[in-house]
């Protein structure tokens, strides 16, 4: 019996079937000419000022050698208006992120798509000396469990996340390309990912990596003197993975800071568990009260003992 090697595909992006099989296959792929070296420059000009007045990380998420652009869809008119829209991602959300249940209301049946939203995007640069993350799914913030499909193959409908990592420098084993074990969104939830099981994304100008949120993967050690490497990241999520009503907006910052610490809470002022809901990597009371002046970890149990 011939013996196969796991490895990253890479597809065309007018492949959209074969890039969807391979992310049934492999939790992941790499998609050649998703964009061009044009729309990748102008990402990277929009993001440059604010990855360059971003603070050193203090904590285990990220190394302090990596600075971030928050806030991506603000910060970059290309990011939110070309590829955030792109019907590329689009389709891959429909297949794997979207959700359709029916119900009846009344006697009447009702069939209702809930659909993917962009849960955040954001730039990730690794510099000179960044040590390799830790494997991780990045489902681990919505508390997603895993069964063990190892046997029976991929059920759709078993991730709730993907994300999509367009680089802003061609990536390398050596400046810090993205690890990942291809076929690891089919393990159960206690299975442990070793290192030597994963693969480097190593991506050219104009690629994608997609994946799903079940797929363990790192960013990698950048080990370079001098280059940076960047990645614009695109995460989705389920479009009701979140309040059924949405008081953020309609309610001024100064009002919620007089409220007693445990209506705040109440009302989702503070995380969830590890990483979720912060606001450009702040967490929300700090952030409404202006402090802006250290950057960390936000729930000390996921530091590396
Ligand atoms: O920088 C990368 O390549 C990936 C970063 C990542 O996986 C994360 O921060 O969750
Ligand atoms: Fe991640």
């Amino acid at each position: 019996m011939a013996v196969t090697y796991p490895s990253i595909q890479r597809i065309d992006r007018s492949d959209v079937e074969g890039i969807i099989s391979a992310i049934v296959k492999d939790g992941c792929c790499i998609v050649k000419n998703f964009t061009d070296a044009e729309t990748v420059a102008q990402v990277n000009a929009e993001t440059r000022p604010f990855l360059d007045a971003d603070l050193p990380w203090k904590g285990d998420l990220f190394p302090p050698e990596t600075r971030r652009c928050a806030n991506l869809a603000r910060r970059s008119k290309t990011v939110r208006e070309k590829w955030i829209v792109d019907p590329l991602i689009r389709a891959c959300n429909a297949k794997f992120v979207d959700k359709t249940t029916s119900n009846f209301y009344g006697e009447t049946k009702h069939t209702y798509t809930s659909e993917a939203v962009c849960s955040i995007a954001v730039t990730f640069e690794i510099g000179p000396g960044g040590k390799a993350q830790r494997l991780h799914r990045d489902d681990k913030n919505y508390h997603v469990h895993h069964p063990d499909q190892t046997q029976t193959g991929y059920q759709v409908g078993t991730d709730i996340e993907m994300a999509f990592l367009v680089p802003g420098v061609k990536t390398t084993i050596d400046n810090g390309a993205t690890l990942a074990i291809p076929g690891s969104h089919l393990w159960g939830s206690d299975r442990i990912p070793k290192t030597e099981e994963a693969l480097y994304a190593e991506m050219e100008i104009g690629d994608c990596w997609v994946m799903l949120g079940g797929t363990y993967h790192a960013g990698g050690a950048n080990v370079t003197q001098h280059e940076k490497r960047s990645v614009h990241g695109m995460f989705f999520i389920r479009g009701y993975l979140r309040q059924e009503e949405n008081i953020y907006l309609a309610t001024p910052p100064e009002e919620v800071l007089t409220w007693s610490e445990l209506a705040q809470k109440a009302m989702g002022y503070t995380l969830s568990s590890p990483n979720i809901g912060f606001v450009e990597f702040f967490p929300p009371l700090q952030y409404l009260r202006g402090e802006r002046n250290t950057m960390g970890d936000f729930d000390e149990s996921q530091e590396n003992k």
